[in-house]
């Protein structure tokens, strides 16, 4: 689409302000001209060629666009005959640049806002600005509409119409019709009327729309008082507040033309999603909090950069109060539908308004997203994940996942609850569920090859960090092994605990034989893995078995002491109690004496303890170690009996995934 501007008038009922330059270069704000103003935001709405017609003065209007260095391709068309001339003849003469091609006309001095533009250019149809609030004027266009089109526009119609602006939306086919017209007008000399006598003309050929722009800026300038008046408009124009969230924490050429299309709406402030916030909704962020709110401030036509606690905007909506929130039309549907609703009502509550941009989808972008994803699933960058989060969110959670596809649900899970996304930060490579899918009991008898083939299998098909259940640890000597191989996977903590001899599921508790190992003896374990590893990125986290083999409190806390002493990066405890008042005692004196290194739990016998109530103790990761493995058998087991019972599939089909479902759940790359 090309943009035809008109300048080639005189502007005499502008006085003096005309007497040394075009019309189009008087000010309206400082330092923006009317030219300057229509070019910055058809740029900004992406229009790459501009036709300008010139007459009056025309070498300054010229030199002026030079110096404004838009990334514009600026053709000038003179009409030297500008003095005894109407625009009809200008167009004339600019017909070869501008046929076949759709085209948004609009008069030199013409001064509109950000939104009336991206109206014009979002309507499908060939369409005028019109304003069905203002009164009709008396000099100035009117369009008379019938049957919801324009049949003829002119100063002179009073019936059946409403005020105009020479503003158009052209399409190709309607603007052939008109140019068409307006080249037989002139072939017959009438180049001094209005090239809308030429529309006229030819109406019933070339459907034009109505545009409503309704009270919003859309304003020609043709005196002292009109300067006056139009002036004041685009100085409260810009004093509005316009409020926009950000939780990329990359920056493309996209994001750059959003932010300036939103500062052209008035005086911008970005919300820069919390680190947390981030974490819960994208996964994580790749730069910190910090880093990203100075990166958003540096933008030029940002004026101020706040936090966005939440992914609902509600709190910053009722703390700033802005008077336009900007958000690409993407919202609509999806899951942030419900944030989408939440701030139409926020803005309701006090008069606000929500502008959507259409939301485009770039190739060149969607590449870049796609390049970012995987980068999140590199060894490197998947390892140092659990720390960084760790720091981020004072609580990470984690789920259980034993092969690729219960590695997709840690993934791909997520709720939207109050304006919040909620997903695993973390996924559980247990000891037991990763026996137990092979069918085989909880005792080391799985081998570490076959549970680091289990670590890539889910590797292959996620990106969030993994926490491995080192079980024992093996020998010392083999430790050290463990250590370097989950290193270099990518894993980022590997748990050990401190038993020693023939290692059973501690969830039986006291009733088969289980023996802790040495203090000494784990520490030395401890030591010799820290040494191991090459990276501070990757954990090394002690599991104290005390309360699970009933050595009490005080066992555990000199335990905990000693293991962080020889290098333990974090503290699990672990209890088979319901009552989770021993697992309470044990953080609460363990955070007395410590307050930094990282707690973990696993709250399978006391599952009534909710995340926010751990948090507020001091516990940093919550693993969920078993869930996934316990719902799935007894829902295989009643699907095998059912085809026994009935001989057949169909009854158990409703109690099964369908069959596209299961397909679609594994994305092709
Ligand atoms: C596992 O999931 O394998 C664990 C946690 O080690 S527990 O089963 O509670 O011992
Ligand atoms: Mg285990």
């Amino acid at each position: 689409m090309k943009a035809l501007i008109l300048n080639s008038g005189l502007g005499r009922r502008m006085g003096v302000l005309t007497c040394e330059q075009p019309k189009c270069l008087t000010e309206v704000a400082p330092g923006e001209t009317i030219l300057s103003r229509q070019l910055l935001m058809l740029a900004d709405a992406g229009i790459r060629e501009v036709v300008i017609t010139t007459g009056y003065r025309a070498t300054d209007l010229e030199e002026y666009c030079r110096f404004l260095d838009l990334p514009l391709q600026v053709h000038f068309v003179h009409n030297p005959d500008y003095e005894s001339t109407n625009y009809i003849w200008s167009i004339c003469l600019a017909r070869d640049i501008l046929a076949d091609d759709d085209v948004v006309l609009m008069h030199g001095d013409l001064v509109f806002e950000a939104d009336v533009l991206d109206a014009v250019l979002a309507s499908g149809d060939t369409c005028m600005a019109v304003s069905s609030t203002l009164p009709l004027p008396q000099k100035d266009f009117k369009a008379v509409v019938r049957d919801g089109r324009i049949q003829s526009i002119g100063i002179q119609f009073f019936d059946d119409a409403v005020a105009a602006q020479p503003l158009y939306r052209l399409n190709r086919a309607d603007w052939k019709v008109w140019l068409d017209e307006i080249v037989r007008f002139c072939a017959r000399d009438e180049k001094r009327c209005y090239a809308e006598n030429a529309f006229n003309a030819v109406s019933d050929r070339c459907r034009m729309v109505p545009l409503d722009v309704a009270d919003r800026l859309c304003a020609e300038i043709d005196t002292p008082e009109d300067l006056e008046t139009v002036s004041a408009w685009v100085r409260e124009l810009a004093s509005r507040k316009v409020y926009m969230c950000f939780s990329t924490d990359y920056l493309h050429s996209g994001h750059i033309a959003i932010i300036r299309k939103a500062g052209r709406l008035g005086r911008l402030t970005i919300g820069v999603l919390s680190d947390e916030a981030v974490a819960s909704y994208r996964r994580f962020p790749m730069m910190p909090f910090r880093e990203r709110k100075e990166l958003m401030g540096s933008i030029s036509g940002v004026a101020d950069v706040v936090e966005q606690k939440t992914l609902s905007y509600a709190d910053n909506l009722r703390r700033l109060k802005p008077d336009i929130v900007v958000h690409g039309d993407d919202w609509r549907d999806g899951f942030q539908k419900p944030i989408r609703e939440e701030v139409v009502r926020v803005l309701a509550e006090y008069g606000g308004k929500l502008v959507e941009f259409p939301y485009s989808r770039d190739a060149r972008y969607e590449e870049m997203d796609k390049r970012r994803r995987a980068e999140l699933s590199m060894p490197d960058f998947r390892r140092g994940r659990l720390r960084k989060l760790l720091g981020m969110k004072g609580l990470v959670t984690a789920i259980e996942a034993h092969s690729g596809i219960t590695g997709l649900i840690a993934e791909n899970t997520t709720v939207l609850q109050d304006g919040k996304t909620f997903q695993f930060d973390a996924m559980w490579l247990s000891s037991l569920c990763d026996s137990t899918a092979k069918g085989k009991p909880d005792t080391e008898l799985v081998d570490m090859t076959s549970r680091f083939r289990t670590v890539d299998d889910i590797m292959e098909v996620t990106t969030k960090p993994i926490i491995f259940d080192g079980d024992t640890g093996g020998q010392a000597e083999h430790f050290i092994y463990t250590v370097r191989s989950l290193e270099r996977m990518g894993v980022s903590m590997v748990i050990i605990e401190d038993k020693t001899g023939h290692k059973v599921n501690s969830l039986f508790g006291t009733e088969v034989p289980q023996q802790q190992e040495s203090v000494e003896a784990f520490c030395a374990k401890i030591a010799a893995g820290v040494r191991a590893r090459k990276t501070s990125d990757f954990m090394i986290c002690a599991r104290i078995e005390s309360l699970i083999l009933e050595k009490g409190q005080e066992d555990a806390l000199s335990r905990a002491r000693a293991y962080v002493a020889a290098g333990a990066d974090a503290i699990m405890i672990h209890s088979r109690k319901k009552d989770p008042s021993e697992i309470f005692a044990f953080v609460r004196a363990f955070r007395r004496e410590d307050p930094a290194t990282p707690l973990v739990v696993v709250p399978t016998a006391f599952s009534s303890v909710t995340e926010d109530e751990f948090k507020a103790m001091g516990v940093n990761v919550v693993i969920y170690a078993n869930q996934l493995t316990r719902s799935g058998f007894p829902a295989m087991q009643n699907a095998a009996r059912s085809i026994l019972e009935h001989h057949r599939a169909q009854e158990c089909d409703s109690l099964c995934l369908p069959i596209k479902e299961i397909i679609n759940l594994i994305p092709e790359d």
